[in-house]
């Protein structure tokens, strides 16, 4: 039996910019998970570093939350059967390069740096995002 999970998603500054949140919402939706909460923002410099804190020490860290504030987002929760790892393959890879065709990055993005969507890896990250984000 496929396990009933919230996770968190969201699309991204590039994704928003470039209208792709109702194409991003489209495929959540035509895939058969529910969206539980919705909202559009701009995420502060503190929140960007509390969601991105496993990566604090990677050399783009700095280019992250640069990017990740740096307009608009789309922050959800998103349920359904397995949402966690079904949304991590809507997605697709986390290098456009390497996403599937047919996912979400491998459709709509091209570079590393913009690659449109977040969504939890696990279902400890995702708890600890939608509280972040939701709480
Ligand atoms: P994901 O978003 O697929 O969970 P991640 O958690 O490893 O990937 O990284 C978070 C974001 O950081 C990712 O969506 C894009 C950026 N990123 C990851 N690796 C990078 C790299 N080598 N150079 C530049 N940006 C990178
Ligand atoms: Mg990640």
């Amino acid at each position: 039996m496929p396990d009933n999970q919230r996770t968190f998603i969201m699309v991204k500054p590039d994704g928003v910019r470039r209208r792709l949140a109702g194409e991003v919402i489209r495929r959540i939706e035509a895939k058969g998970y529910e969206i539980r909460e919705m909202k559009l923002f701009t995420i502060d410099e503190t929140l960007a570093k509390k969601h991105y804190a496993e990566h604090v020490e990677r050399p783009f860290f700095g280019e992250l939350v640069a990017f990740i504030t740096s307009g608009p987002v789309v922050a959800m929760v998103v349920e359904g059967p397995d949402a966690v790892a079904g949304m991590r393959q809507l997605m697709g890879a986390t290098n456009p390069l390497e996403a599937t065709p047919g996912s979400i990055r491998g459709d709509l993005a091209t570079v590393i740096g913009e690659n449109i969507v977040h969504g939890s890896d696990s279902p400890g990250s995702a708890e600890r995002e939608v509280n972040l984000f939701f709480g």
